[in-house]
């Protein structure tokens, strides 16, 4: 137990998340995929028979937009530098070669989680220990359990669906700390004249990646909390029982930052993730899909994304298509 700044009783996660159910064992003792596992050669082929008209989009945010990268804070933004280029010919340096090509060449340094991205299931836990019961002691100079890397290894196929929760409450945006939950995703999605089928990935748009790049720097980072799923026995219940192999959103951490019941600071990436194995896809470029969706009136859709295979990674970037 902690105290916060305006004095009220914060559990400790596991105190929170006491009698949360528990995916570990489900899959094997050596699994690092969690509810991926529920994608199978069928739900591959039911993401297809989503695909109507052949229409793609890529829902990866920009890396190195001079607008910053979107990101939860404390992180820094993408770092791309030029080491070879035309003016390191124009100085007489650049790289020869026979035939006398000339080509350009950089380098970045960033966060794994510093654009959009596949949380590792192990990038976060409570207690000694990960997802899978693997000992948090693993994740130590490089995760050796429940990296990125599986996740990566596999890839992610099958049936998406857009529930735009923005739209559905009138909005460009939901407001900061604004929550829902899975009824509200229930009512949202039966309003869209779709639903959330068993084993779906679910995509959720609540419009605050598209408020970044409106917004003024200092004012989307201050007093920093975002709008998104809030945390309830029932919720994690639903995730568990309708099987959801992946959570995707348009947030930098997919659920609200504080659960304002508790207090808790993120308890669905515990609760989701480590406990049920839920892939967590962070800060998803949404607005171009919602707005096509909106138009022809079909959420649903092919998901296909595989983050970059970092060894040890706790995460890394991608670039999903969808294909309707
Ligand atoms: C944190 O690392 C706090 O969360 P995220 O999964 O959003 O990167």
């Amino acid at each position: 137990m902690s105290t916060s700044a305006t004095e009220k009783v914060v559990p400790d996660m596991a105190e929170l998340l006491a009698g949360s159910p528990k995916n570990w064992g489900k899959w094997g003792p050596d699994d690092e995929v969690g509810c991926l596992n529920y994608l199978t050669n069928d739900e591959v082929l039911r993401g297809v028979s989503a695909v109507k008209q052949g229409k793609t989009f890529t829902l990866q945010v920009q890396m190195g937009n001079p607008a910053g990268d979107p990101m939860f804070p404390g992180r820094k933004d993408v770092q791309r530098v030029n080491v070879v280029d035309r003016g390191l010919y124009m100085c007489g340096c650049g790289p020869r070669f026979p035939g006398n090509l000339e080509y350009a060449d950089d380098m970045m340094v960033m966060y794994l989680q510093g654009s959009s991205q596949y949380d590792a299931l192990g990038h976060l836990w409570y207690g000694d220990q990960i997802y899978n019961g693997y000992d948090a002691m693993t994740t130590i100079g490089g995760m050796r359990k429940a990296s990125v890397l599986p996740i990566g290894e596999r890839g992610v196929v099958g049936r998406g669906v857009l529930i735009d929760m923005a739209r559905h409450r009138g909005k460009d945006s939901l407001d900061r700390g604004e929550t829902f939950d899975h009824q509200d995703l229930i009512n949202a999605a039966s309003a869209q004249g779709c639903e959330i089928q068993k084993h779906d990935i679910l995509l959720i748009r609540t419009g605050w990646i598209g408020k970044f790049y409106k917004s003024d720097r200092a004012d989307f980072y201050k007093d920093y909390i975002e709008p998104g799923l809030t945390y309830s026995p029932e919720l994690v219940k639903w995730f568990n029982e309708t099987e959801i192999p992946n959570l995707v959103t348009d947030t930098c951490a997919n659920e609200v930052t504080i659960d304002p019941e508790s207090g808790v600071a993120l308890p669905l990436h515990n609760a989701l993730m480590r406990n049920l194995g839920v892939a967590f896809t962070e800060i998803i470029a949404l607005d171009d899909l919602a707005a096509d969706c909106a138009a022809d009136g079909q959420w649903t859709f092919l998901y296909t994304a595989a983050p970059l295979k970092v060894v040890g990674g706790s995460g890394a970037p991608v670039n999903p298509i969808v294909i309707k």
